[in-house]
């Protein structure tokens, strides 16, 4: 009986010791989470917003740079913690890649859908009938309005830096039969964009560039080109025949798959955090528009928003 009852005092103080353990949450690791840093603004300010957040909690941070397809096999190797912005059309499929490779997991969707495409400011549908419907660029009076320097006697598209679509918009312009009146010229960076909305504003004359929501410019007069609908495998690179626009896109979140085991409270935080399109537009606009730097920008949406994101370390 003693025996007994003494193996059975053992058996309940060990119990209840794993089971206190498993009750006390563990500690996120001091290791710092690693946030990347890629070349547009909503993106840069939300690192320093949620890196702000991180700190808040105690948690330790690093920020690098990182080339915005590659960031994915990042990820799913460890280099890299997170990623708080996968934009459906312009990284899904390196997003794909390195999730079913392993290594990588799918955080969840941020409220905001995205739209990444060609458009054009709104003082510019006078010079061409029948937009936002694509079918009016076919017309050749339409494209000698976008003509520039460096154009070829053709109309120009400004496409964003080629590492975001690569050949995405030189092949939809031939898929789409418009490669004769209009041709792709790829911006060095974001900032190249906002510019040639000045400057075309400013010279009165048409322009078409690259551009997206959540972003600044949204409802600030910026229209996005109608184009034949999105479908899964329309593009060149699935096998598609590229006659079609860019989809109504989710924004992503991803992290290394360590990531909930080592910082159990970050990821769990993370998880919760979701914005929406005003959230992000007025995260660009803290930059584009006011001057702020990155950092100050995250500053001052994490100082005027604290019941924002608050919740989201519940
Ligand atoms: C990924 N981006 C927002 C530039 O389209």
């Amino acid at each position: 009986m003693l025996k007994f009852l003494k193996g059975f005092t053992i058996t309940a103080l060990l119990a209840s010791i794993f089971l206190s353990a498993s009750i006390v949450k563990a500690a996120d690791s001091k290791k710092p989470i690693v946030i990347p840093l890629h070349n547009w603004s909503s993106q840069v300010v939300m690192s320093y917003v949620i890196g702000g957040i991180f700190e808040s909690m105690g948690n330790n941070v690093e920020y690098v740079s990182a080339d915005s397809q590659a960031v994915y096999e990042s990820i799913r190797q460890g280099d890299v913690t997170i990623s708080h912005e996968v934009w459906q059309s312009a990284f899904g499929a390196s997003f794909d890649a390195a999730r079913d490779a392993g290594g990588l997991l799918d955080w969840g969707d941020h409220e905001a859908r995205t739209l990444e495409d060609m458009g054009y400011p709104n003082w510019v549908a006078d010079l061409c009938p029948g937009l936002p419907d694509w079918t009016a660029l076919k017309n050749p009076d339409c494209a000698a309005n976008f003509v520039t320097p460096d154009s070829g006697g053709k109309g120009r598209w400004l496409e964003g830096p080629q590492s975001w679509h690569q050949d995405l918009m030189p092949q939809r312009l031939e898929a789409l039969g418009l490669d004769d009146l209009w041709m792709v010229k790829f911006a060095g960076g974001a900032d190249a964009l906002w510019a040639e909305l000045e400057a075309a504003k400013k010279e009165g004359r048409g322009t078409i560039i690259f551009n997206w929501t959540p972003n600044f410019t949204d409802g600030a007069g910026f229209t996005f080109i109608d184009f034949p609908p999105y479908y899964d495998g329309c593009r060149p690179v699935d096998g598609g025949d590229g006659k079609c626009g860019s989809p109504d896109g989710y924004l992503k979140k991803a992290v290394h798959e360590d990531f909930p085991d080592t910082h159990p409270a970050a990821a769990a935080m993370f998880k919760k955090l979701s914005f929406t399109t005003s959230h992000i537009g007025a995260m660009a606009a803290l930059v584009d528009v006011d001057g702020m730097t990155h950092e100050d920008a995250a500053k001052t949406w994490l100082a005027n928003n604290e019941s924002v994101w608050k919740p989201f370390l519940n």
